[in-house]
């Protein structure tokens, strides 16, 4: 049966390559799609191929892509390798992506995930010409259902001046009811507060409204989205889980949290992913989350009964875990909810809520200042996705990462971060395997003392407490102690010699 219920929508219906026709050099393009989940299968794919026969005739065809999050190879790496990409925001995490951002190719704008919606309906990054949005079905009045994620489609949908939509009829049609749509957004000074006290409550309605006149073609998919392999939990994710369970009985214990603690964000990855699974072993009962992802593990808690709502934006399971979501949506549908990343992620709701934060981070200082985005100070691995929205208004923020990175040669705990992502104000909970640091009312010489004890590595604690001594030399023992001619030598080592061992 044909998941396109109106007779309006019916007749628009054409092939991948005629709808991407529609795109043209220099345009600005809004897809859905948020961490491999509801991006649009085959229109980018199409366009691709277009941009290369124009690239082959030696005429330019570049476009601007705009997205929930990361997308999957058949959006982010289609357009990256056929060098269609002048300008990427926000969330990226695909490697022919990240190499064209890294060759100088791609320009790549690093927003807040709360922000790119929001920023593009104001019109801060031009105009959006088209939007291009997987749903789930289009009923009979011409309402969508939206799929795996809702990101920022609502917004897309407003701001562009023309629709391209993908029925994708591989997404669960038992989907319809897990979204909450709220349509009363407005820019300022119209911006009222959105009425959500509770990660449960639901604020909106179960589709998206549009204006038919605005879609100008409709494709047709059978595609499932590219999900990846959570890797198998190893003793260091494990250590890394185990700390922070401790920590958050330990703040249960003093009252400074209630024993079913508050709502949870957990970033993407293998490690949030197993604080997830320690969860499920953990003594808490009746838990929430208000996040932006849900990922295996916590499909896992909510079968479990010990969480009973996970509000997100969007999925980013295992292939066999968004299998059994397919199987089972209706299920899923009372205790998932999906809203647009301008709510999911909105610091007025994270502050509201209290939430628990827990990300990954590439680098952290002694004095807590976090990098999450830097490769050696220069080089992009991902982007600040939703982290940094979340680091700054949670309750409390953690972040979790190993002590090292390749194979030993890089120490996570440096004297002073290569890039900025989330500074010393906003980072209370670092935790390596190694141990536990809990940064709340220390001054910076503290800071760097517990983060040095509980976290680095053995094979890095003498460096860095050299360092330590060295900076109280040169600056005089001032508020925040640097060696400025020493601050950034352990990334100048590694790039020289391949370690950062002195
Ligand atoms: O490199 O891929 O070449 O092996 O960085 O590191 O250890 O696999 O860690 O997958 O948990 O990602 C911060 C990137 C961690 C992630 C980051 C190298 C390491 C490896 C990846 P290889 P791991 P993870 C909500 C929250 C920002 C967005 C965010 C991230 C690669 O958590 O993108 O939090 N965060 N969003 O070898 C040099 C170091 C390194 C290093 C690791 N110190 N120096 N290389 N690596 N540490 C979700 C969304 O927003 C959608």
């Amino acid at each position: 049966m044909s998941r396109i219920a109106s007779a309006e929508f019916r007749s628009k219906v054409c092939s991948a390559e005629d709808a991407a026709k529609i795109i043209k050099n220099g345009m600005n393009v809004g897809f859905s799609g948020f961490t491999g989940a509801g991006y649009p299968k085959a229109v980018p794919g199409a366009l691709a191929a277009q941009i290369k026969e124009a690239h082959d005739r030696g005429e330019a065809f570049m476009i601007g892509v705009l997205t929930g999050a990361s997308t999957a190879p058949e959006l982010d790496g289609a357009l990256a390798e056929v060098d269609g990409i002048s300008y990427r925001m926000p969330y990226q995490s695909d490697p022919i992506m990240r190499n064209k951002i890294n060759a100088g190719i791609s320009g790549y704008q690093d927003i807040h995930l709360s922000h790119s919606g929001p920023q593009t309906w104001a019109g801060f990054l031009g105009k959006l010409d088209v939007a291009v949005i997987e749903v789930t079905a289009i009923t009979e009045t011409g309402e969508l259902i939206p799929s795996s994620s809702l990101g920022n489609n609502t917004l897309w949908l407003e701001a562009a001046d023309k629709v391209i939509l993908e029925v994708n009829s591989w997404q669960s049609i038992d989907l319809f009811g897990m979204h909450d749509v709220y349509e009363h957004n407005a820019l300022p000074p119209h911006r009222l507060p959105y009425p959500l006290t509770s990660a449960s409550d639901r604020i909106g309605g179960k589709t998206i409204k549009i204006d038919p006149a605005k879609v100008v073609a409709v494709v047709e998919t059978d595609s499932e989205d590219r999900n990846t392999p959570f890797k198998p939990l190893d003793d260091e994710s494990r250590k890394i889980a185990g700390y922070l369970l401790e920590f958050l009985q330990h703040e249960v214990k003093m009252g400074r949290l209630p024993e079913n603690l508050l709502p949870l964000q957990s970033g993407v990855g293998n490690i949030a992913n197993a604080v997830l699974a320690g969860l499920l072993e953990g003594p808490f009962e009746n838990l929430t989350s208000y996040t932006e992802v849900i990922q295996d593990g916590m499909v896992d808690l909510l079968d479990s009964g010990k969480m009973t709502i996970a509000s997100a934006t969007a999925f980013s399971l295992s292939p066999e875990y968004a299998q059994k979501m397919n199987d089972n949506a209706a299920h899923y549908r009372d205790k998932i909810i999906l809203r647009a990343q301008d709510i999911s992620n909105n610091p007025e709701m994270i502050r509201r809520l209290g939430v628990i934060s827990c990300n990954g981070l590439i680098e952290a200082d002694i004095y807590g200042n976090v990098n999450s985005t830097h490769i050696m100070g220069s080089k992009m691995q991902n982007g600040i996705g939703g982290s940094g929205d979340f680091t700054r208004n949670a309750y409390i923020s953690t972040f979790v990462t190993p002590s090292t990175a390749k194979g030993g040669a890089i120490s996570s705990i440096v004297p002073m971060v290569s890039h900025h992502d989330h500074t010393e104000h906003d980072v209370m909970v670092i935790i390596t395997e190694q141990g536990l640091a809990d940064l709340r009312g220390l001054s910076p010489a503290k800071r760097a003392k517990v983060v040095i004890e509980n976290c680095a590595h053995p094979d890095y604690k003498a460096q860095l407490e050299e360092y330590v001594a060295a900076a109280a030399k040169a600056s005089n023992s001032a508020h925040t102690p640097h060696d400025l001619n020493k601050a950034l030598s352990w990334h100048a080592r590694f790039l020289e010699t391949g370690t950062m061992k002195a």
